[in-house]
């Protein structure tokens, strides 16, 4: 029977199991308020006594056995529990272990049965947790709280306060108090944080319009110092996604080294400050600026500098590290980008957490995931990134995914399993990040396709006739639970669509029974049911989660929405020929291509929604070498009208042109208009490629907010 804890424990040695003791006598020694505070809102007056099942919680300087304290890790944060039939001896490193021991504690107490043995346990990695440092809507204040319990709950010890939307964090405001409101908010946080022995890591992101002065200097300083009197005792500062004068590796480590003498180090109960560095990642650091080098030499050693991997989003191995950790003389501290979805927002993760290195637990200083604006659902990838952290070794994604279903739903975990596991890949995406989705279901639904285009048999019908029902099933479950009405607030658009595309699976295999049966009235009122419940579809991906970037709620993108599309195809063309019928057949795809020679974008969507083609804006400011462009080759017969884009700073505009071409060799420039920073432009021509092209003889750094041609 494995024990009923996340993390998993390093060691235990479980001899048997008794019945769940409910009476209690307990020998308190010491502990710290947040331990005595957790003790005593489980252990209440009605089941403790002079009598029961003994408990005793300390710490090693307690006076306990020596054969006890010679078994208590020499790990910060360890803990070792020893339990028989009559008493349990909980006996931490430090204050911090014997919290983790009591968490042990607690979750024991809360299965059926109770273990009798031994539990030797420490985490891997000194820091962990998440790093609130997406773009969009940032988390609520209640989710937070939410958040920073379920940290405390699974031994996540780091909480990052990075939302990059925030103006208090960030631009403009960075350099002002928060107002008294958010203040109250944060105060709580600071407290909620305390109360679960996490780390409440506040971040700055001066971005933009830092100045390399005394005064910003000095505001930074008195920021920091408002801060320390709402109670934050631990420090980020963020280079990240900025341009411009900001990213001047001397001049940052020479500010972080002020603060730290400054401040930090006369403060003595601040932990090391962490920065993230502009260039976080391999693929964006150049080789002969010497960026991360001038960091490595100059920060001082204590300052902890993070790290995104070989490139923005993605998995960490030995070999990232030791790339890393040579060029910075530290071991770096990973920001890792999952289940982060601010760049592709139309799709849920709810997939399991896989793809780390289970070796590299002493080359990183901390390991933080930068999770989606939707908390609740995070917390699914959050569990797995708990575990991993604490116990790389005996890591296994999928049973804690599992785990974590049951935890965030324990009703409905069933319902859940089915929807998340068809709700996990990205999507074709800018970063070329992609997630496994519908794994089980994958090779059933390749072989239906497989049968389905050769004519014969199909031997896995009934398999995928079950998922399709599963996935209806599954969303009417979902969307009448009550086990978590937050998580259902933040998934119903996605359980509304997911449960519609269930249903038009079904009707294309009922489209595919009156074929065999030559049933024509059946075969169309199914083509017919099919093509209502796209629009169903097509009307909540038009109406819900309007957001600028990625608008709309996809579901079951890699696996399931193509083999209903497939089939559909396939069968209305085999029906239109069998019975020489014209039914329309939908293809529903946008045939436009991006057009660019910028590494950075290569793999930037581009979007056709109501006869506009609009391009994926990146998060991330992006840099355009002379001659380098960005646009969209059109195709044949295709009219553009209208060009609208926006780019900041405006002053960039001066260094690009507009052209456009009928054959990508002779190109024309397109006058234009800039109204409220937006470049507009009428094309009175047919053409064929679109581009914003650097005219200029150096390299324009910018972001590019939106770029769309409407057509005609
Ligand atoms: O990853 C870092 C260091 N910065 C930003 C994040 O704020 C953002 O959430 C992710 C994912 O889009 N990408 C970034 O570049």
């Amino acid at each position: 029977q494995d024990l009923a804890i996340n993390p998993t424990p390093q060691q235990s040695v479980i001899s048997n199991y008794i019945d769940t003791p409910t009476q209690f006598k307990l020998k308190i020694k010491t502990v710290d308020k947040t331990t005595q505070n957790l003790l005593s809102n489980f252990f209440d007056e009605e089941i403790i006594g002079r009598k029961g099942y003994t408990v005793t919680v300390g710490d090693v300087n307690d006076r306990f056995h020596r054969k006890f304290l010679k078994k208590v890790p020499q790990h910060a944060e360890g803990y070792f529990i020893n339990s028989s039939n009559k008493k349990i001896t909980v006996i931490g490193r430090d204050a911090r272990g014997t919290y983790y021991g009591v968490r042990t504690l607690l979750a024991l107490l809360s299965s059926d049965k109770f273990p009798q043995g031994e539990i030797i346990d420490y985490p891997d990695v000194v820091a962990r947790g998440v790093v609130e440092g997406f773009y969009g809507t940032p988390w609520s204040f209640e989710h937070r709280m939410r958040q920073i319990d379920f940290y405390g709950e699974n031994k996540l010890n780091t909480y990052i306060y990075g939302p990059k939307d925030d103006p208090y964090h960030s631009s403009p405001n960075w350099r002002k108090p928060y107002p008294s409101e958010e203040a109250d908010q944060l105060k709580k946080l600071i407290d909620r944080a305390e109360l679960n022995h996490v780390d409440f890591v506040w971040a700055i992101h001066p971005r933009k319009d830092i100045k390399w002065n005394n005064d910003d200097r000095n505001a930074l300083l008195h920021k920091f110092e408002l801060m320390y009197d709402l109670g934050v005792r631990s420090y980020a500062i963020f280079f990240d996604d900025i341009s411009g004068e900001g990213t001047n590796p001397t001049q940052q480590a020479e500010l972080l080294n002020f603060l730290h003498n400054r401040f930090i180090t006369v403060k003595k109960d601040v932990k090391p400050l962490i920065m993230c560095p502009t260039e976080y990642n391999k693929g964006w650091s150049k080789p002969d600026g010497g960026y991360l080098e001038t960091l490595g030499k100059e920060l001082d050693p204590s300052i902890r500098i993070m790290w995104t991997g070989n490139t923005v989003v993605s998995d960490i191995d030995q070999e990232t590290m030791d790339w890393i950790n040579a060029k910075i003389q530290r071991e770096a501290f990973i920001w890792w980008n999952f289940p982060v979805s601010d760049y592709v927002r139309n799709h849920l993760l709810l997939g399991p957490t896989y793809g780390n290195g289970k070796d590299i637990a002493d080359d990183v200083s901390g390991f933080v995931a930068n999770p989606m604006e939707h908390a609740e659902a995070s917390k699914i990838a959050i569990y797995g990134v708990a575990d991993y952290t604490w116990n790389m070794a005996a890591y296994q994604p999928e049973k804690n995914w599992l785990k974590a279903l049951n935890v965030v739903m324990p009703e409905s975990h069933k319902a859940l399993e089915i929807f998340a596991s068809h709700n996990s890949d990205l999507g074709p995406n800018g970063h070329k990040y992609r997630r496994n989705e519908s794994v089980n279901f994958a090779p059933k639904a390749d072989a239906f396709l497989r049968d389905l285009e050769a004519n014969q048999n199909i031997e896995n019908f009934e398999t995928v006739q079950k998922e399709f029902q599963a996935m209806v099933e599954a969303s009417y479950i979902l969307l009448n639970s009550k086990d978590n009405p937050v998580l259902l607030d933040e998934i119903r658009p996605w359980v509304k669509q997911f449960q519609l595309l269930g249903q038009s699976g079904l009707a294309m295999l009922n489209m595919y029974t009156a074929l065999q049966d030559k049933q024509t009235d059946a075969f169309e009122r199914s083509y017919q049911a099919l093509k209502a419940i796209k629009a169903k579809m097509y009307a909540i991906d038009r109406t819900e989660n309007q957001n600028p970037y990625q608008p709309g709620i996809k579901t079951g993108t890699l696996v399931v929405s193509p083999l209903i599309d497939k089939g559909f195809l396939y069968l209305t063309k085999a029906y239109n020929q069998a019975f020489d019928k014209h039914l329309e057949v939908d293809a529903n795809y946008n045939p436009h291509l991006l057009f660019t020679n910028i590494e950075q974008l290569k793999n930037q969507p581009i979007t056709l929604r109501d006869r506009t083609l609009a391009l994926n804006p990146p998060l991330e400011v992006i840099s355009i070498a002379p001659h380098e462009y960005i646009g969209f080759e059109l195709l044949d017969d295709t009219h553009a009208h209208k060009i609208a884009y926006k780019l900041a700073p405006a002053k960039v505009y001066e260094h690009l042109t507009l052209e456009v071409s009928s054959n990508g060799t002779e190109w024309t420039s397109l006058k234009t208009e800039v109204k409220e920073d937006v470049v507009k432009a009428s094309v009175n021509s047919e053409v064929k490629f679109i581009r914003i092209i650097n005219t200029s003889a150096g390299i324009e750094e910018t972001k590019l907010e939106h770029f769309t041609v409407a057509l005609k």
